[in-house]
């Protein structure tokens, strides 16, 4: 179907008339548009193509999440040269939380009615598969009602080895005690060449994602991340997320793609921080090419949240939550705070001139505030 442009349309969009028209009528946009996207466009104009389809599928909603993020480990046997967080064992900083630990973190909320709880930890090289389901186990005793997200596909490559089941086995165990979606960590970037100089010990682009194919095909959901703004390519980001596209369209189950900008201090990469146009490209680009997927998170913490508010307006439409605390970004250089209430969120997204839904991790809505 072919749709003119108005003459404003015209305007903005002179040389790429076919890729705008097919946005807006929503045809599915090839790998080269996608560089385009990135290479030729101004930041205006796909911002303006990236607003159509986010009100398209959220209309005028923001969404925020009630949730408490556990870092339960930072000792880690891999050495990823863009992380702050991990630390070898018997290092100074190395933790570990014991399980009367991440209780007494959970207790000490009860009182808040949160949804979620978000975990993930480094690859310890002690701790028993045991650890991780009685976890799950304890966390879904002290808070029935809440959706226990954790552990990323990277984790679950690892506990298949640990403990020598297969990766199958290991997913009914967590599911068995409680487990209902896996956090979209561990995907950084796919590219093997950006792989080499992120993270050459890390699982293959492949290896995630077959995991998370296996994940969704046994009823879990997830999200997908992308770790962006160090040393990748346009080309590199688009291929990220066609592949993720690629999986999406065979299982259906990625709930939230979150665009993560790389944070600076006290890692080995020592790249600089992205600015701020260049997020919202990538917020606006996620949303055009990743047409499968109904949300694109501007997560505030890695963002700040300034950015993460204009965001919405360049193709995000959901924002994250109270968090609580947090520790990957802020060893890394985050200056944002790790809490914020649920005033503040509400208000940061009305100020931004949408209105603010509670939503759970599936985004089953939990309140509409008008
Ligand atoms: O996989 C690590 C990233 C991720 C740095 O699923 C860094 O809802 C920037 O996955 N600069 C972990 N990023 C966090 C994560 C996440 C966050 C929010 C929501 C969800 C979700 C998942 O943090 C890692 C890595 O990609 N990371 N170090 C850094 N220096």
């Amino acid at each position: 179907m072919i749709q003119a442009l108005t003459a404003e349309q015209e305007i903005i969009f002179k040389g790429y008339e076919s890729l705008a028209e097919k946005v807006l009528t929503g045809q599915r946009l090839f790998f080269e548009e996608g560089v385009s996207l990135f290479r030729n466009i101004s930041l205006p104009a796909v911002g303006y193509l990236a607003n159509i389809r986010r009100e398209a599928v959220s209309n005028h909603k923001a969404y925020y999440i009630r949730n408490q993020v556990i870092n339960y480990s930072n000792i880690c046997i891999n050495r990823c040269s863009f992380c702050a967080f991990h630390r070898k064992r018997d290092t100074n900083g190395a933790y570990t939380l014991t399980l009367a630990d991440i209780e007494k973190k959970v207790r000490d909320h009860l009182h808040e009615p949160i949804s979620e709880i978000h975990v993930v930890g480094g690859l310890h090289p002690d701790l028993p598969f045991s650890y991780y389901v009685d976890m799950v186990r304890l966390l879904k005793s002290l808070r029935p009602q809440a959706v226990l997200k954790m552990y990323d596909a990277v984790e679950i490559d690892y506990f298949s080895r640990i403990s020598g089941k297969s990766v199958e086995r290991v997913l009914e165990d967590l599911m068995e005690a409680g487990l209902q979606a896996l956090p979209g960590g561990g995907a950084e970037l796919f590219a093997p060449r950006v792989r080499k100089i992120l993270c050459p010990e890390k699982i293959s682009a492949e290896r995630w994602l077959n995991i998370t194919k296996i994940a969704h095909r046994m009823g879990l959901k997830s999200n997908a991340t992308m770790l962006y703004g160090h040393v990748e390519t346009p080309e590199e980001r688009v291929d990220h997320m066609v592949r993720i596209r690629e999986l999406q369209d065979e299982t259906g189950g990625i709930l939230n793609f979150i665009p993560l900008p790389y944070q600076p201090l006290n890692n080995a990469l020592k790249g600089k921080r992205t600015f701020a146009g260049d997020d919202l490209k990538v917020q606006a680009v996620s949303r055009l090419m990743l047409d499968n997927i109904p949300h694109v998170k501007a997560f505030w913490i890695y963002l700040t949240p300034p950015v993460a508010q204009i965001a919405l307006n360049f193709g995000a439409d959901d924002i994250d939550g109270t968090v609580i605390e947090e520790h990957v970004a802020h060893e890394a250089g985050a200056e944002t705070r790790s809490a914020m209430t649920v005033n503040e969120l509400k208000k940061l997204i009305r100020s931004a001139g949408y209105t603010p839904v509670e939503r759970d991790t599936f985004f089953r809505e939990i309140r509409e505030d008008r």
